[in-house]
């Protein structure tokens, strides 16, 4: 392909090998091969926070020979996401009706959505020698992704954002999404995880962590709260995003706009006072999810209700009642189960997320619980404020 061209989704391209700089596995190197742009990529670079896939950045030359980000490339992690296939059955099922609907609008198609493309022999993702699978999407130009909130506005837009996107998605046809991972945000179901997880102590690391181990099972019947009301019909099933982080929204850099929700491969069947729940969990907390000095890690109540706002403002006209009655449990139930499943993670021996140190998914535990307590402590003020903007 020329420099700089857009490659649409599933254009086949050809390619002969050459190495490519800082591709430093045979895999990747295949993998960006496969996609088409072996012979005009200058170098990849590691890119991204994920906890889960690995992500690389591919650089291109432009018209001026500058090389820039054109490509994303992942690698799947299938520890965790044991059918790739379905995962991007469901993602190119969802970023294309996004797309249909942004082009409705007028809206800007290289950067409101995520668009995937398709291998040299039309698959949604390549298979490596390994049997890893990769896949590849559009680097989404002039946008920038926060770690922690840095101007309230900044977690406003990305209310506005989640809201948004459930409400596209409002229609689309929910049956038609695989389960990527079974029982994602069953919380019952990852206490009863978690239990097993502590029982069995297979690193024998159960001495490390009693009071956290304890701070979780003194709450086994909070985790079953908003999985009642679901199996009572009280709260409706909806296509959700699922993992709602600050960091699952790309910014515009000029802007500072909320731009387009990554991150798709969780996109399922679930509750949306759960998205709204890890939105709060992630970005309503004054340190980042690892800090390790607690004396830092607080819920700040007034990033809650400026989310709250610009959620309600945007979703409160598809959202029943009982739903937006359920929103604060989300957030306390999502910050919780978020910790259960770091905490397990740690008694397993780091086997789900990736960790930096030993004791990483401890710290992450830690922080998640911190937050717990505080929104335990200030609960009836979190309703409070959810029905000022009701
Ligand atoms: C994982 O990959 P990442 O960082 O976007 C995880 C989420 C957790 C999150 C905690 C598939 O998301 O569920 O909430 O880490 N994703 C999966 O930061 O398990
Ligand atoms: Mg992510």
């Amino acid at each position: 392909i020329e420099p700089g061209r857009k490659v649409e989704a599933g254009e086949v391209i050809f390619s002969t090998r050459r190495t490519i700089e800082g591709a430093d596995s045979r895999s990747l190197e295949d993998a960006i091969y496969a996609f088409g742009f072996g012979d005009c990529c200058s170098y990849v670079k590691p890119f991204g926070e994920g906890h889960i896939n690995e992500t690389y950045a591919v650089y291109l030359p432009d018209e001026n020979g500058n090389d820039v980000p054109l490509f994303v490339l992942q690698r799947i992690n299938i520890n965790v996401f044991k059918n790739p296939d379905q995962v991007m059955e469901n993602i190119f099922g969802v970023t294309e009706y996004l797309r249909n609907i942004i082009r409705q609008d007028g809206g800007d198609l290289d950067r409101e959505s995520l668009s995937y493309i398709k291998t040299k022999s039309g698959d949604t993702y390549f298979e490596d020698e390994k049997g890893q699978p990769w896949r590849c999407l559009h680097y989404v130009p002039n946008s920038v992704c926060y770690q922690q909130v840095e101007r309230p506005e900044q977690f406003y837009q990305s209310a506005l954002s989640f809201g948004h996107f459930l409400k596209q998605l409002g229609d689309y046809p929910a049956d038609s999404l695989y389960e990527t991972i079974p029982q994602f945000h069953d919380t019952a179901k990852r206490f009863r995880d978690f239990e097993d997880a502590q029982r069995k102590d297979v690193k024998n690391r159960a001495r490390l962590c009693h009071p956290e181990i304890e701070f979780v099972l003194s709450r086994k019947a909070d985790c079953n709260v908003l999985m009642e009301q679901l199996e009572k019909g009280v709260l409706p099933l909806r296509v959700t995003h699922n993992d709602t982080k600050l960091n699952n929204i790309l910014f515009d850099k000029d802007t500072d706009q909320g731009l387009c929700i990554i991150d798709l491969d969780t996109i399922m069947p679930g509750l949306a006072c759960n998205d709204f729940g890890d939105s709060i969990r992630f970005g309503a907390s004054t340190a980042e999810e690892d800090e390790k000095d607690l004396d830092k890690v607080h819920f700040d109540i007034n990033l809650y209700e400026i989310y709250v706002k610009g959620y309600l403002e945007m979703a409160k006209d598809v959202l029943t009642p009982a739903e937006i009655e359920s929103l604060p449990w989300g957030a306390r139930l999502m910050t919780l189960e978020c910790g259960m499943r770091f905490l397990a993670d740690f008694l397993q021996g780091d086997v789900y997320f990736k960790t930096s140190y030993p004791e990483h998914n401890l710290v992450r535990a830690r922080t998640q619980f911190r937050l717990v307590k505080e929104m335990e402590e200030q609960f009836e003020k979190m309703h409070e404020i959810l029905k000022k903007y009701c």
